[in-house]
């Protein structure tokens, strides 16, 4: 497979000298102490009359971010003093109005530490304290306002936070909470990390030694979170890697409280709820989210990015398993890994209604080879047979053809294997039994596990999508390889599918090409050279953006009138319609993470040449569709 580019965009050549010291990794050692995974329960420090007293030590450690058994490597990692050092570093928590003293102290050797993010949030003021090594600061401040905010520090007085190497996990989470009265909520505190070694050139792939890790963990090692139906659940989330994640969960809804980062927070209006089942964090930020698992069983809360839920070679360099590498039974538990945590949610005793098989629409999926591929890269898509039409000879479509399912009405698709490898089709943004969710070797529950489909296999999925919206549908089985592939696809649920109008009603999908060596470009629709499209003025369109690309989690769509943005109307996000405030007007641009969906309505005022493009993260136009708007 060919390897993205997106890490080495974000890294370039900031402080690498200072990055390669305090000490290059290296494989674990007796000498160094084991360092300590931080779940981030419980604040660090001493709170006494109004002031939490909080003495924080950097030091070199044993990290073991696989098991505890695996292979580890040798990073800076915070200590409370004399306690063990923890990634991530110490939980600072504490109610607003409290006073902070923080008194660092430097252990590593030969290197100066640049400490961020030790101030009053919501002021001015200074934000870096630099301690010599074998020295000690103390710094005071007042809290600030309620938020989720983050600490780190490094050894480069340039580098941003998260980069690479052995000081790559020197931070830690700063949570401000409302009210003392109210008590600590029941919320986790979850900090995504990323470590690669300094010498690395930033690409992502299988083959690298890399660790995307949740609460110093990678997947399956990261904590399995066990809820009961019906439970409130509130997540904070923390990224202090060098990359956006967009954070998918399984299965449900959730909705963003706050966005924030290490200086501020800010808290969305109660009353207009932000829901969505992926959510992107980018690199220094955070969010709050809350949700309520409805239906029991095995769930997956993930970053959508393909190569950030990889499992990568041990950390010894020695070569991955072949089971870890292609082609298994449990995709889930052999081939993922990094930023992946499994959530089991046990019913609450309510019997669950028997599903309703009355007048059930019937669909084939038919997952076929097509012709170009090669065993690196294969060239695979998907046939849609609906009903009695059965067409076996029909070659696939890239993307895979759109399913269009009525809302309420309950579905059977069977998806059948002609693949030389195992698959597992993921109904992404679905609510649904976990049994059918499609994770191989992971969904479903106790004595009911969701197989791989073998090929010449075949599996049932059934479902009744119960509103209206924009989703999509993925291999969860190898799915950085199966996707590029072509095996990916949309599903739009409506209300009448009777008086679904394909000319108006548009999918407009983003995914990786099959042969991606250059990188340099993007599939809108299964081409990178997509024909014109028409429009008349006047005509109402409802755009539906599917972003189901495998890396390059920051790409931004355009609606451009030479070099002018025209407007939209945002109606929906990840299938899901906004509430009448969010519901608004707005210049026809927007950015997207791997599996997100966003629908906007578009009316053309004037007739001309109307562009609609997508670009990367940092501007370079990958894909570019004319409208002729007449
Ligand atoms: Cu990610």
């Amino acid at each position: 497979m060919t390897r993205p580019f997106v890490i080495a965009l974000t890294l370039c050549s900031v402080g690498l000298t200072h990055d390669a010291s305090p000490s290059r990794p290296t494989r674990r050692s007796a000498l160094v102490e084991r360092i300590a995974i931080n779940d981030n329960r419980a604040g660090a420090g001493t709170l006494r009359d109004g002031v939490l007293t909080i003495r924080l030590e950097a030091r070199l450690g044993d990290w073991r971010p696989d098991g505890d058994a695996d292979p580890g490597i040798t990073v800076a990692a915070f200590a409370e003093a004399g306690k063990p050092a923890q990634i991530p570093g110490p939980l600072i928590r504490v109610p607003t109005g409290t006073a902070i003293r923080v008194v660092v102290r430097n252990s590593l050797p030969d290197s100066t530490l640049f400490v961020h993010g030790l101030y009053t949030r919501g002021a001015r003021g200074s934000d870096t304290v630099q301690v010599k090594p074998g020295e000690v600061r103390e710094v005071r401040f007042d809290a600030g306002p309620p938020g989720t905010y983050f600490y780190w520090a490094t050894t480069s007085a340039t580098a941003a936070v998260g980069f690479r190497g052995p000081v790559s996990q020197l931070s830690g989470a700063f949570v401000v909470d409302s009210s003392p009265a109210l008590g600590t909520p029941r919320d986790r505190v979850f900090v995504l990390g990323f470590w690669t070694p300094g010498d690395n050139t930033g690409f992502v792939a299988r083959t690298d030694v890399n660790r995307f890790v949740i609460n110093g963990k990678s997947w399956p090692h990261t904590e399995r979170l066990t809820y009961t139906v019906g439970d409130s659940v509130r997540f904070r989330i923390v990224n202090t890697t060098v990359v956006p994640h967009p954070m998918h969960l399984h299965g449900f809804y959730f909705n963003v409280d706050s966005r924030g980062s290490e200086r501020s927070d800010t808290a969305y209006a109660t009353g207009s709820a932000h829901f969505v089942v992926t959510e992107r964090v980018a690199p220094g930020r955070t969010i709050s989210l809350t949700w309520v698992p409805e239906r029991a069983g095995n769930w997956l809360f993930h970053c959508h990015d393909n190569y950030h839920v990889l499992r990568n070679r041990p950390l010894d360099g020695s070569p991955l398993p072949a089971e870890q590498r292609m082609h298994v039974n449990n995709h889930a538990l052999e081939m993922m890994g990094g930023l992946v945590m499994g959530i089991e949610v046990r019913p609450n005793g309510s019997p669950v209604p028997p599903p309703n098989d009355h007048g059930r629409r019937r669909l084939r999926l038919v997952a076929r080879v097509d012709s170009g591929g090669t065993d690196t890269e294969p060239a695979y898509g998907y046939v849609l047979q609906d009903g009695g039409s059965t067409t076996p000879t029909r070659s696939p479509l890239l993307p895979g053809p759109t399913i269009v399912l009525k809302r309420g009405e309950p579905v059977s698709i069977t998806v059948v294997n002609e693949l030389p490898e195992a698959t597992a089709v993921h109904w992404h943004g679905i609510e649904l039994e976990s049994y059918f969710d499609g994770v191989a070797g992971f969904s479903g529950g106790p004595g009911r596990v969701s197989p791989a489909i073998a090929p010449r296999d075949s599996f049932e999925a059934r479902f009744t999508p119960p509103r209206a919206g924009t989703f999509i549908y993925h291999p969860h089985a190898d799915e950085e390889r199966q996707q590029q592939a072509g095996l990916s696809g949309a599903i739009i649920v409506v209300d009448d599918p009777t008086s679904y109008d394909p000319t108006h009603d548009l999918v407009l999908l983003v995914s990786t090409p099959r042969r991606d060596a250059d990188g340099g470009t993007v599939l809108l629709n299964g081409t990178n050279a997509p024909q014109p499209l028409d429009m008349r003025v006047g005509e109402r369109y409802r755009l539906r953006l599917v972003d189901i690309h495998t890396y390059r989690p920051s790409m931004i769509t355009r609606l451009l009138r030479d070099s002018t943005l025209l407007t939209w109307r945002a109606v929906a996000k990840d299938g899901r319609d906004l509430p009448p405030d969010q519901a608004t007007m707005r210049p026809a641009q927007q950015q997207s993470g791997n599996g997100e969906t966003y629908d906007f309505e578009f009316t053309p005022t004037a007739p001309g040449n109307v562009r609609f493009t997508v670009s990367s993260g940092v501007g370079v136009q990958l894909v570019s569709m004319p409208i002729r708007v007449r």
